[in-house]
């Protein structure tokens, strides 16, 4: 079952963001341009897992929320699907990542536990199995011309699944990255507030 935000204060919560996805789609990128606005081009593969906080002020109106966010991030070998179970735990809010270079990382590869990856379908499940929450899907890389991953298909995976939106990102120039961590800050409130109303 998915638990409510933890409440810091009446307008503050502290929230758990978990960001999965397949190896080099750029999941450790995305939120270091999120928290520090800086880019690498150099790859250093994520090794188990990496937590980081961020604050992040959510207004509706009048009423600004301080939100701390702990953004779980993954590595995305699948010889760390092992974790997954502790990692998905608790967790308020998803990011699914994969890459427009790379189709595999959307539709997943068959292969033996080192080769096989198991895309956007896979890690959906994957989550679902331990929590439900409010999820957007990313299609990272958006600065480069080669884009493999049609915005039909993009639609049909939301379809069939519960991803709320999807968004074409860049963690390189910065496209809709604050924007997606924003909305996904917003969202986990909603449950929070609904814990005021009887009878849910
Ligand atoms: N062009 C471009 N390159 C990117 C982008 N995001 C990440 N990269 C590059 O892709 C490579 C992998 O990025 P990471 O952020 O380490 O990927 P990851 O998903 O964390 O990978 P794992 O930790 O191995 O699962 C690095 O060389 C990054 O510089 C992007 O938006 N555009
Ligand atoms: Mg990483």
């Amino acid at each position: 079952m998915t638990e409510s935000p933890e409440a810091i204060s009446a307008s503050s919560y502290k929230f758990k963001v978990i960001v999965v996805g397949s190896q080099g789609v750029g999941k450790t990128s995305l939120i270091r341009r999120f928290v520090e606005n800086k880019f690498k081009d150099e790859y250093t593969t994520t090794i188990g897992t990496d937590i980081t906080l961020k604050n992040v002020d959510v207004s509706f109106g009048l009423i600004t929320y301080q939100n701390r966010l702990m953004i779980w991030d993954l590595a995305g070998q699948p010889r760390y699907e092992t974790l997954h179970e502790s990692f998905i735990k608790g967790a308020h809010a998803a990011m699914v990542v994969a890459s427009q270079d790379d189709p595999e990382s959307f539709y997943g590869a068959e292969g033996d536990k080192f080769t096989k990856r198991i895309g956007v379908r896979g890690w959906i499940e994957l989550v679902n199995q331990q929590v439900h929450v409010p999820t957007i899907l990313l299609i990272n890389k958006a600065d480069l011309e080669e884009n493999k991953i049609l915005d039909e298909e993009i639609v049909k995976v939301c379809e069939d699944t519960n991803i709320l939106g999807a968004y074409r990102t860049s963690a390189k120039n910065g496209l809709n990255v604050t924007k997606v961590f924003n909305t996904l800050a917003g969202m986990p409130l909603i449950l929070a507030r609904l814990r005021y109303i009887r009878h849910w």
